[in-house]
């Protein structure tokens, strides 16, 4: 399988995540695409190529075009203000006040935009969140014109981000952009299959009164886990989207044995609303090593998944998500995708 990748998503060097109280090194680094890459390389996976531009209107097709704004001005807009530190929103337009206006000053712009406080905004992110759409609409170009299946190996990554909100370590939604721009060049149906640890709230928000994208997601219960309000297996869509968003909600600690139970129920529904094009967004925070991950998968178990993702002998677009445990995340990315191949 061919990987893409740009090394501008190196760009993004944010030293700050707020997390227990305490400003840490962010979970979501530049190291994460290194030991992938060096995996793919180790396993000889298939070539790694570089990716093409494809301007904003992909990205516009999916989110507001003044959060587009906001996210390239946010970093020069905080500096002009005077502060020192990484952009981190701490106030909110919430239950009862206003939100229906955006403020001039960027402290209330990023609370506006902002969905998750965790999340930093610096110097190299713009570029960054450009450069991982890119990766993602560059790998599509390359299953629609062969019909193979491709890896975007995006970062930072994409699912967490709305129509006009970032947060989650996410800016723009890739796996989104992308099926929009595969609807757009032809494609009748799209399927998302979000098997990241955290339930994939901006994807579901994008396409959820729409019934020609497919959402279905596995994720640990929103009712214990990030992000916390939405991922509820009640959420089916709504007006010509009812029926089209499919939540398996897992509990905490769940192992593979019912995760991979689940993966295949997933997959029925897939093959019945029976895609042009399957995407997968792919995190790897479901690791019994994931730092901020309870479930229990073992490397093995990646592999496993991969081969059965391959019976579903659909146009396949893998695209990088989560995944916090740097040591094995090239061996556990890269299981799925081989487990893929062999499949
Ligand atoms: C793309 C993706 O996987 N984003 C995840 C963002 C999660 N950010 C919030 C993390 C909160 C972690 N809390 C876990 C406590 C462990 N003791
Ligand atoms: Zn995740």
């Amino acid at each position: 399988m061919l990987t893409f990748h740009d090394h501008r998503t190196q760009n993004r060097r944010s030293t700050s995540e707020l997390a227990g109280g305490e400003l840490i090194a962010p979970l979501e680094c530049p190291e994460r695409v290194d030991m992938i890459a060096d995996r793919i390389r180790e396993v000889g996976l298939g070539d790694i190529r570089g990716a093409t531009m494809h301007g904003l209107e992909p990205i516009a097709a999916v989110h507001d075009p003044a959060y587009i704004d906001f996210i390239e001005n946010a970093w020069a807009d905080w500096r002009a203000a005077g502060y020192t530190g990484e952009a981190i929103a701490t106030v909110w337009p919430t239950r009862r006040t206003r939100s229906d206006f955006v403020p001039q000053n960027i402290d209330g712009k990023l609370g506006y935009y902002a969905l998750a406080a965790e999340t930093a905004i610096e110097a190299g992110t713009w570029e960054a969140a450009r450069a991982s759409v890119d990766i993602a609409l560059t790998a599509l170009d390359h299953v629609q014109t062969t019909g193979e299946a491709a890896f975007g190996l995006c970062r930072p990554p994409g699912h967490h981000a709305a129509f006009d909100q970032y947060g989650g370590y996410c800016f723009f939604n890739n796996a989104a952009i992308a099926a929009q721009a595969a609807r757009e060049a032809g494609a009748s149906r799209v399927a998302i299959l979000d098997v990241d640890y955290h339930h994939g709230n901006g994807t579901q928000q994008i396409f959820y009164d729409r019934d020609d994208v497919l959402f279905v997601s596995l994720h640990c219960d929103p009712v214990h886990e990030f992000p916390h309000y939405l991922g509820r297996p009640d959420e089916r869509g709504a007006g010509a989207g009812e029926g089209y968003n499919r939540n398996h909600a897992l509990p905490p600690g769940t192992d593979y044995t019912t995760w991979v139970a689940e993966l295949e129920a997933a997959m029925s529904g897939i093959d019945d609303y029976d895609p042009d094009l399957v995407i997968v967004s792919l995190g790897v925070d479901t690791f019994e090593g994931d730092p901020i991950g309870s479930f229990k998968l073992v490397s093995d178990d990646f592999t496993d998944y991969g081969r059965r993702l391959a019976g579903m002998k659909r146009p396949t677009l893998f695209l990088m998500e989560g995944g916090y445990a740097v040591a094995e995340i090239g061996i556990n990315a890269v299981n799925v995708l081989a487990g893929f191949d062999r499949g």
